[in-house]
């Protein structure tokens, strides 16, 4: 009965949306015949599927119609998946998965292919040197940035697990460094870009006795363990790390957190959020207490203020150190050069955000239902002033809480992470109460004539909010459209699946960021790790290629000098060394039989020599681990050993054309010892 009331609703509400799509079309006779009959159709499938007239409305503000493209990208991290998920906005349609930091067959990430071996070996920590790490735990994504906006050039994302820093090209979607970061056993700050590209900025989150490396007990904790902040240099044509060119600031034992950066008024500095200034080590196993209790004692953590553009000129002044191969400013140094600062934050805090306007920065109180913000104005006044209220155990200075803050707002429980919009409101993750609140900043910034610092509206999500990200949110200018809650809970939204659940993506239409109600749209599935963090960009901002320019080696992005054109394949023999130049294009791999014998070392150069958009083949070896994409225009290398006699079948992996399961050959490897000769 309740069906059929509501039936009636959504046929009369089917008209409306009818007419709002058909008024705005001159249309013809037929049109509007078209017009009546569609209307009709609609109401019977929202009949049919028992939808509301919400349901109906969110469905328009989502959909893109089949062929046409999706307005935003987000780049979203794969948890322990160790990769990147890149998802069409509004349609919330995944796009690509990108490999960062674990193997991955489909691009030939990591599977006999140098680009992905060469990428995975350069991330293995160089302490201790003996791991081959073949996963990591993608974190906070961080696009590169000119003057404080997105530019669709490189993104960056941290490992959580492991200290490494993984870098993508966006011309190609594909990873082309990853780096260990030297000192950082395991890293959280950040990961954020300095707005015009200078620095890709991560730290620490546990510290490790020092130098990386060496051994300490628990018990010197505070005397020998310590974290870091650090400045990694970009070099802007590439976009890779250079290490050379980095440096770090060390930090003390205390749980680094969130690090964000400053911008406008406050860009030179970045700000890093911290638990456990208890210094807390756990040891419920031996008789003390457990770390979540001893790290919750004080009524105050630390926020860290670190003005990079002075560290900068105290590197080139000479006053760091080298440690193990990056340059590192001690705690003395920074204390004495007036480039790192603490300033109170209610205990236990998670997030550290800095508004649009460089000036507010808002630190979520996890579990306290506070958000606190901070002026950066004051904060620079008081440093300036050395309007101390003394030092920690380090000598690094400390602000006074109350000349630092600018307002507290009371959002709900478990306030997180916190993003903007353009008109001066704050939108804030509430873990507990599964909720995103929305407040406002300062009345400088406010543009909505709302009262500053009050909470103004809430709304429900699905569940356990971590973080949330905005329409282009971490820029100087975010576009108030949507915003997604990555709810790391998803409970009974789903099928049932098993007991691994995925986790929701809600898209949340901001509804241009002013006084209007915040609305929920839609749900979506995240089957992969855990997506932690995510970045939003216009599209039209990528340029990336749909094919390569003829013989390129994604490595390089240059002219591979290993590419061939039709009719310059060939075979050579070297001693124990077999190295083939080899096109692919439809339908075959020329040349097409490769003879090598037992234990041979065999270079391969494959050039797929399309230049067709999408004519992509594959190149896999049965029995081997060879697998790797070749798309159109490139060349890539394989390295590997012929270790087993046989006559093994390779073939091209991607359905490629009508004739594509003909795409195959031989690559016979001769006992070892035969008479037979090869090649
Ligand atoms: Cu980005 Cu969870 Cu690592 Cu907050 S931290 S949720
Ligand atoms: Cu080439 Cu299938």
């Amino acid at each position: 009965m309740k069906l059929r009331a509501k039936t009636a609703f959504v046929a009369a509400f089917a008209g409306m949306v009818l007419l709002a799509l058909t008024a705005s079309a001159a249309c013809s006779d037929n049109d509007k015949k078209g017009a009546s009959s569609g209307n009709a159709d609609l109401d019977a499938i929202a009949q049919e599927r028992g939808l509301t007239p919400e349901d109906m409305k969110h469905a328009l503000q989502q959909f893109v119609p089949p062929g046409s493209h999706d307005e935003y990208v987000m780049f979203a991290s794969g948890g322990h998946s160790g990769q990147v998920l890149v998802i069409g906005m509004p349609s919330m349609r995944i796009l690509k998965v990108i490999a960062v930091f674990s193997p991955e067959p489909w691009q030939g990430y990591g599977y006999g292919a140098d680009w992905g071996e060469q990428t995975l070996a350069e991330g293995n920590p160089t302490i201790p040197a003996d791991t081959d790490l073949t996963w990591g735990d993608t974190h906070h994504p961080a696009l590169s940035e000119t003057g404080g906006e997105y530019d669709g050039r490189y993104l960056y994302i941290n490992d959580r697990a492991n200290g490494r820093v993984g870098m993508i090209d966006l011309r190609d979607f594909r990873t082309k460094q990853l780096v260990a970061v030297p000192n950082i056993q395991t890293s959280h700050g950040g990961m954020f870009v300095t707005p015009n590209s200078e620095y890709v900025h991560v730290s620490s989150k546990f510290p490790e006795p020092w130098p990386a490396g060496s051994y300490a007990d628990l018990t010197e904790y505070q005397q020998k363990y310590r974290g870091a902040s650090a400045w990694l240099k970009i070099d802007q044509a590439t976009g890779r790390i250079n290490l050379d060119e980095s440096f770090e600031v060390e930090l003390p034992p205390y749980t680094q957190d969130l690090a964000d950066s400053g911008k406008k008024v406050s860009e030179g500095w970045g700000f890093i959020g911290s638990f456990n200034t208890e210094m807390a080590t756990g040891g419920i196993s031996e008789g003390g207490n457990s770390l979540e209790a001893g790290a919750s004692r004080n009524n105050f953590d630390y926020l860290h203020a670190i003005n990079w553009k002075k560290a900068e000129e105290v590197v080139k002044a000479g006053k760091a150190e080298k440690i193990n191969g990056i340059n590192v400013i001690s705690l003395e140094t920074a204390a004495a050069e007036g480039i790192f600062y603490l300033i109170p934050e209610p205990k236990s805090p998670h997030g550290i955000d800095v508004d649009p306007s460089g000036r507010y920065m808002v630190v979520g109180g996890k579990l306290d239902p506070h958000v606190t913000v901070y002026d950066f104005n004051k904060i620079k006044a008081a440093a300036d002033a050395k309007d101390f209220e003394g030092q920690d155990a380090f000598g690094i200075p400390i602000l006074k809480f109350d000349s630092v803050v600018a307002g507290q707002v009371e959002v709900g429980a478990g306030p997180l992470h916190t993003q903007f919009d353009s008109q001066g409101h704050g939108y804030t993750s509430l873990f507990l109460e599964s909720a995103v609140a929305k407040f406002t900043l300062g009345d400088d910034v406010v543009k909505t004539g709302e009262a500053p610092f009050t909470l103004v509206d809430k709304i429900p999500v699905h569940y356990n909010i971590g973080h949330l990200a905005i329409t282009e949110g971490d820029t100087v200018t975010p576009d108030d459209k949507y915003l997604v809650a990555l709810n790391k809970w998803s409970i009974d939204r789903f099928l049932t699946v098993g007991p691994l659940h995925p986790q929701n993506f809600q898209l949340i239409d901001l509804k241009g960021g002013g006084t209007e109600k915040m609305e929920m749209i839609a749900d979506m599935p995240i089957g992969v790790g855990e997506p932690h963090y995510t970045q939003i960009i216009k599209a039209d901002k990528l340029k990336a290629l749909d094919i390569y320019p003829a013989g390129t080696d994604p490595t390089t992005m240059t002219t591979s000098t290993n590419a061939i054109v039709a009719g310059e394949e060939k075979v050579e023999r070297n001693g124990n060394t077999v190295e083939v130049w080899m096109s692919a294009q439809r339908s075959h791999f020329t040349p097409d039989i490769l003879r090598v014998k037992e234990g041979d070392r065999v270079i391969l150069h494959v050039t797929n020599i399309e230049q067709t958009k999408d004519a992509t083949h594959g190149f896999a070896i049965s029995q081997y681990n060879v697998q790797a994409s070749l798309e159109p225009g490139e060349t890539t290398n394989f390295d590997f050993i012929a270790s087993k006699a046989g006559a093994y079948n390779f073939y091209c992996t991607e359905f490629c054309s009508a004739l594509h399961l003909e795409m195959a050959g031989w690559l016979l490897v001769e006992p070892a010892g035969s008479a037979v000769a090869a090649p």
